[in-house]
This record gives structure tokens, sequence and C-alpha cells, in this order.
């Protein structure tokens, strides 16, 4: 089978590369909902709508695992997916579990007591959706992870890289960590909770300084997903070849796409 990567656009990209070096030979099919981009803007319902969508169309093309990259329709969507829409034979997860994982180095469905954690002052940087979802001090509660969470909403900073503006992206990062700094002044901490924060990584790093961990998610995910397929390789049949869907314009998308994947690759119409 091909594992599926879903997302609102272009971001996933960056975790669809993480896999792509991670596990080269696993065939992924990559959804991009480019026609309805940005979701951090849109309400739940909407962002449920949309991601339903995609994933089934990800299992129509032969994906029985789907992993939503995008932030915003994990914390949105995907808790009430898995419970009410899901079937029984298609898995879809999501990027905060591996991000709460490396927080307390535990793995995807690994059931084990959560252990001590390392950090106590986490914080978030995401989109306006994500950090209105609560979903991930939800998904840490869940787990009776006790950290301290002060989330930052990062308006603009999506937009800003999707146009390709990082003077203006830089200035964002750098505006909204302050911001952050003014609510938590002493975080050890960061979590990149969006798919196109690597992109802008470094910027990141750079403004929350020395002694903060940044926890960043392309690799994390890539890694959780090696380990999961490995617990489970019936789950790893027969290849088929990558492929890269778009709601949106298949040539301008595939245009776009080259700043993400620093290579060519030509998306098709979903
Ligand atoms: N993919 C989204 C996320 O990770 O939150 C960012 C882009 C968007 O749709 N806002």
């Amino acid at each position: 089978m091909s594992v599926g990567i879903f997302d609102s656009g272009l971001g996933g990209l960056t975790v669809y590369r993480a896999v792509a070096e991670r596990l080269p030979d696993l065939p992924v099919v990559y959804y991009g909902d480019n026609a309805h981009t940005p979701y951090g803007v849109r309400d739940a319902d909407d962002i449920y709508d949309l991601t339903t969508k995609g994933c089934q169309r990800l299992f129509d093309a032969g994906c029985d695992l789907v992993i939503l990259a995008c932030n915003t329709a994990s914390a949105a969507a995907l808790r009430k997916m898995q419970e009410a829409w899901v079937p029984e034979d298609k898995r879809v997860l999501g990027v905060f579990v591996p991000l709460i994982e490396a927080l307390t180095e535990r793995q995807w469905g690994d059931n084990s007591p959560p252990r001590e954690v390392a950090v106590k002052h986490v914080a978030l940087f995401a989109t306006p959706a994500t950090v209105r979802s609560r979903a991930f001090s939800r998904e840490l509660a869940f787990r009776a992870i006790g950290v301290d969470v002060e989330a930052q909403a990062c308006g603009g900073v999506v937009d800003a890289i999707e146009d390709g503006d990082m003077i203006l992206a830089e200035a964002l990062v750098r505006s909204h960590v302050d911001a952050l700094k003014r609510k938590m002044p002493e975080p050890d901490a960061a979590v990149l909770g969006c798919t196109h924060y690597p992109i802008v990584e470094d910027i990141f790093r750079d403004a929350l300084g020395e002694g903060v961990t940044v926890f960043s998610q392309p690799k994390l995910v890539a890694e959780s997903l090696a380990d999961y397929l490995d617990r489970r390789p019936e789950m790893v049949g027969p290849g088929k070849v990558t492929m890269f869907l778009t709601t949106g314009d298949p040539a301008r998308v595939s245009d776009q796409a080259t700043r993400f994947l620093r290579r060519r690759v030509d998306f098709h119409a979903a």
C-alpha cells in the first residue's frame, strides 16, 4: 500500500521530505488542498468537512494509512474523525502525538505510563485555529502530562512563506516570539506546531535564544512513522508509485512546491 500524506496545501511537503529521506522506498500519495488553503482561519466544521474529503480521496487512491501533516486539521478534526468517521480497516494519524511523544520520549501507539518529562515550560507556536482548538493542551492532559504550555497564534507567517516574502516572515516570527516571551519569559522548550515553520526554524531558534529545545515536526513524524510501520509490517505491501495530488491548479502548485522540496515534482488534479 501507499501511505497518504494530507495537508491543507504545500506545507505538508516538509513532512513528505522527511518521510522520503527516512523511508526512501515507501510509496506516498500526497494530497494538498490548495483550493481551500489556508485552514488556519477556517472554522472547525469546515476543516472537518475538507479533511474527511481529502482523506477519502487518499483511501480511494489505495492508502490504508493517512497522516494528517496539517496541524490545523490534526487539531480541529482528527479526534472526531477517529471517533466517528475512519473505517475500521483504515488509520488516520496526526502530527501532535509524535511531538508529545518526543517531549515524553515515548512512541506512537505505546501505551506505557507517562515518564518524567524533562521540560516544564513549553511554548507552542501554531496557526490561530490550532491555538483556538487547545488540542495540544488537551492531548497532554489526556496523557496526564503536567507541563505548563503557553501558546502563541502566529498570524501571517504561513501567508508570508507561501508568498516567498521571507523578510516579512522573519519580522513576524520575531514579533511572535517576543509576544510569547512576554507571557512566558523563560520557556525551556518550543514546539513548532505548523507545517510551514521548519522553513523558518533557524529564525525561531535565533529569536528564542540558547537553552530552549526546539521540537520541529518533520523528522519526529518520519521517525514515528518508521517505527509504526516496523511494528506493523503487514501494512507495507508491494510498492505503488509516489504521486502528488492537489485541489488547486496543478501547474501553479508544482511551481510553488519547488520552494518546499528544493526539487521539481509534478502535481496532478485531485
Ligand atoms: N498546514 C497548516 C498547519 O500545519 O497548521 C498551515 C497552513 C494553513 O492551512 N493554515
